[in-house]
């Protein structure tokens, strides 16, 4: 606790003016009329549209404006007046537009036109949508089915969702991956394992509750920033934050409401949280098993005096199993490997651990901090274990808390994206749809991308998304991806992916949920889900970008209609023109999450699909809540070496995953560029370097392939020893493909192991 400030660089509080301006210089940039304002407004609200931003939960009794800096930025960003129309590319090739930057790309403004690449041109070419679904359909015949990808971006709503998924498995295949595959699979399969649930237990409620949140490796301020305000609420009450993340991150450390007219204008910032442990990157497993030391270590001394148990016995003997290895292993660590391990001393850990106890009830939040490492799933499995000891799970004001990244990301999964047969209702496909669905698995991403690498696949079609930049080995995946026979995306705006087009490529641009979506039945309506389950209705209102768009259902029943032959249970058209038809069809297939869903969709805060693991129903192998034994002390696959360093890939505040909406990292004090590595003082020292000198990543990692990323500025901040840090895309040339989860194959962002050289140019100059 010793050298942890409010205020560690004079960076000021999250929230409060900062948040406005930052808003603001977008509306300087694209902002197009004050009716923006009217949007923001119905933003997260019955009756209005869901955020298109991150999965946050709406609340029922919302803020008078229920968006954050980062929501109002990504609505801004569609609502801009600038279009890449057809005449863009009388005046560009795409060879010369690889040499854009992501942010130009983008700011060449929304798509307005179906397009074809010409390959005699290098330019791609505006089409009809009829000849685009006709030649589509076309390859699409021509090509074996296991040898064709359907990805989602976690953005499309559940009713074309859901059609997306038919489509899939009508034309043969569960090659169904999706972007969680690269942030919350490891919750999916990790938190599945231990407690029966792929998504987190707690609902809103539970925030108001709670006594203590315990944050791993989860950056509200930027990614999620509505839930400050409720951090805010719990610590105004009392409660207790304790904070593991290598990053000082401002959002975590204080915060001015801008919704409050009193703290905006005395500037009146919350302490968030009341102790930040810098743990290394990769080091929670030792940082949790130092905690649940502390917890057990507290039990035996209640055991020895004939006090208050520490440990919830009722409830472990109850609801859980593999209590007995996994405390002889907690009483068996030693100090010494924790410490090393996790990068924390034993006081700071006995401080965090004695406030956990002291907790009636705590929530444990975790993020990309925890999923993206080689032994992520072990990392949410140790949460479990800490969460466990103390009952701290399906109890009121208690739970865990994995924040999802996309609007809607955890919402496809409920419909039927996904790759693995076992999590689909196929008998109730079977039965409504009349066809035979594939029975056997699809391939996630990381799979997915060794395929396009082999030349195994030859077709990927992408419900939204970026995917040639989102991956590992970015580079093999630029040619890969543009060896295939057939590349087509749904899209908003122009990105990186479009400039790698395969032999035949489409670009379909496709209303947003802001938007008007008017069918044979009037204006639609389309639905999402939260991080804590809850579904939402969502109506489009604003006139949309170009008269050529059409919605994602649409696009999808196009493609169905074009490729699959004809089937008098598959009303494509008929579900475009009323969407309720199609919730209808998703309540057939999953009854129990979708009671009366039409009817329910405008609940304030959205109706609750439940979740067994909040009810302590635990829907494991043992059919209990299970303790795991970590098997090492930490989430890497590498030993520490000299001269390598761990390298976490970063989000900024002004980017929305490959989407750069500047160069404005405020919280953190970079401006004006990307191109930075974050070391400590020390091992800038220690390698011989000045802030400010140009440096190479090499990656370290043990394929021994050459991989680099050149001309990053040194620049010191505040991180332990041997964890530096660097901005994700970029930096997603440096990890490898095969560097992934072990169980999950989430790709390890969080900890490439790297080296670093100076930039000849740089030391000569
Ligand atoms: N504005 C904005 N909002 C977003 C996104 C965006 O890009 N921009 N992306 C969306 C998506 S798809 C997702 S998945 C989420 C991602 O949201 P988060 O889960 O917050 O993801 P990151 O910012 O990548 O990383 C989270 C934190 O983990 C810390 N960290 C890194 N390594 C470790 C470690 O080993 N241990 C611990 N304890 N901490 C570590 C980092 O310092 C960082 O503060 O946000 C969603 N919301
Ligand atoms: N090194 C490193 N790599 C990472 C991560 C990391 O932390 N570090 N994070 C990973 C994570 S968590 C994720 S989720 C992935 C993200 O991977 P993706 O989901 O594939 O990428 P996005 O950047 O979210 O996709 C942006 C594009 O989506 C399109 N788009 C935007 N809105 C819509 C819409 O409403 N509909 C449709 N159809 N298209 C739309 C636009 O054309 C835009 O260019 O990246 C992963 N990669
Ligand atoms: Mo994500």
């Amino acid at each position: 606790m010793a050298d942890y400030v409010s205020n560690p660089d004079g960076k000021g509080p999250a929230g409060g003016w900062g948040s406005l301006k930052s808003i603001a210089r977008i509306y300087g940039e694209s902002w197009p009329t004050p009716a923006v304002l009217e949007t923001l407004a119905r933003q997260n609200k019955p009756g209005g549209f869901m955020c298109v931003s991150c999965a946050w939960p709406k609340p029922k009794n919302y803020h008078p404006f229920e968006f954050c800096e980062n929501g109002a930025k990504a609505t801004m960003w569609e609502l801009t007046n600038a279009r890449c129309t057809p005449d863009f590319w009388n005046d560009h090739t795409v060879s010369e537009l690889r040499n854009w930057k992501d942010h130009d790309l983008e700011m060449t403004g929304r798509l307005t036109h179906p397009m074809r690449f010409d390959h005699a041109t290098d330019r791609y070419l505006e089409v009809t949508w009829d000849e685009a679904f006709d030649r589509i359909g076309r390859t699409l015949k021509r090509l074996h089915h296991d040898s064709v990808v359907f990805y989602s971006s976690g953005h499309a709503g559940l009713e074309a969702s859901y059609l997306y998924a038919l489509l899939a498995r009508v034309y043969g295949t569960n090659n169904l991956p999706q972007s969680s595959n690269m942030c919350h699979e490891t919750t999916s399969v990790g938190l599945n394992k231990v407690i029966g649930s792929p998504v987190g237990t707690i609902v809103w409620e539970d925030l108001e509750k709670t006594d203590a949140f315990f944050f791993f490796g989860q950056n509200p301020g930027t990614n999620s920033p509505r839930f400050l305000h409720p951090l805010q609420d719990a610590k105004k009450r009392g409660a207790k934050i304790v904070t593991f993340n290598p990053v000082i991150e401002q959002g975590l450390v204080s915060f001015v409401s801008p919704q409050n007219p009193f703290d905006m204008v005395t500037g009146h910032e919350t302490k968030i949280s009341d102790q930040y442990l810098q743990v290394k990157a990769g080091g929670d497993v030792a940082a949790i098993l130092g905690l649940c030391k502390v917890v057990v270590e507290a039990d035996d001394a209640a055991i020895a005096s004939g006090s208050k148990r520490v440990l919830d016995v009722e409830f472990i003997t109850e609801h859980t199993t593999g209590l007995e290895p996994f405390i002889t292993f907690v009483r068996g660590a030693n100090w010494s490997d924790i410490e090393r391990e996790s990068g924390l001393s034993e006081a700071d850990l006995r401080e965090a651990g004695e406030t956990y106890i002291a907790a009636e009830r705590v929530i444990g939040v975790y993020g990309m901090g925890l999923t993206q490492h080689a032994q992520g799933t072990l990392n949410v499995a140790m949460l479990v274990n800490l969460l466990l000891l103390r009952g701290n799970i399906g109890r009121e004001g208690a739970g865990c808390c994995p924040v999802r990244g996309h609007s809607n990301v955890q919402g496809q999964r409920t419909v039927g994206i996904a790759e693995k047969t076992k999590l689909i209702p196929m008998e109730k496909l079977k039965a409504l749809f009349d066809f035979d669905p594939p029975m056997e698995d699809g391939t996630p991403i990381v799979d997915a991308v060794k395929g396009l690498m082999a030349g195994k696949i030859k077709a990927f079609i992408s419900l939204g998304g970026n995917l040639v930049r989102a991956v590992p080995d970015q580079k093999d995946m630029e040619t890969a991806w543009a060896n295939q026979d057939l590349t087509v995306m749904v899209s908003t705006k122009l990105n990186r992916s479009h400039l790698f087009p395969g032999k035949e490529a489409w670009i379909l641009p496709c209303l947003t949920r802001t938007e008007q979506d008017i069918q044979a039945t009037g204006n639609q309506s389309v639905t999402t889900e939260d991080s804590f389950s809850h579904i939402s209705g969502s109506i489009g209102k604003r006139t949309p970008a170009s008269k050529h768009l059409k919605s994602e259902l649409a696009i999808v029943a196009g493609i169905a209609k074009a490729t699959l032959a004809s089937n008098p249970k598959l009303k494509w058209d008929d579900w475009t023109g009323d969407y309720s038809l199609v919730r209808d069809l998703i309540e057939a297939t999953y009854p129990k999450d979708f009671r009366d869903y039409n009817a329910r969709m405008f609940e304030p805060g959205g109706f609750y699909r439940g979740n067994d693991a909040h009810d302590r129903i635990w829907n494991t192998e043992e059919k209990k809540a299970v303790f795991t034994t970590p098997h090492r002390l930490n989430a890497i696959s590498f030993e520490d070496a000299p001269g390598r360093f761990r390298l976490i890939t970063m989000r900024s505040n002004d980017q929305f995953n490959t989407t750069i909406y500047g160069y404005s990292d405020r919280f953190r004090g970079i401006e004006g560029t990307r191109d930075v590595v974050l070391m400590c003082e020390d091992d800038i020292a220690a390698a011989g370097f000045s802030e400010g000198q140009s440096v190479t990543l090499v990656s370290d990692f043990s394929d021994g392939k050459h991989r680099q990323l050149s001309g990053l500025t040194v620049v010191s901040h505040k991180l332990p020893r041997g964890t530096i840090g660097a901005y994700y895309p970029e930096c997603n040339v440096l990890n490898a493909i095969d560097h992934h989860d072990e169980l999950s194959k989430t790709p390890a962002a969080k900890a490439i192991p790297v080296r670093i050289v100076a930039d000849v140019s740089a030391v000569s100059a």
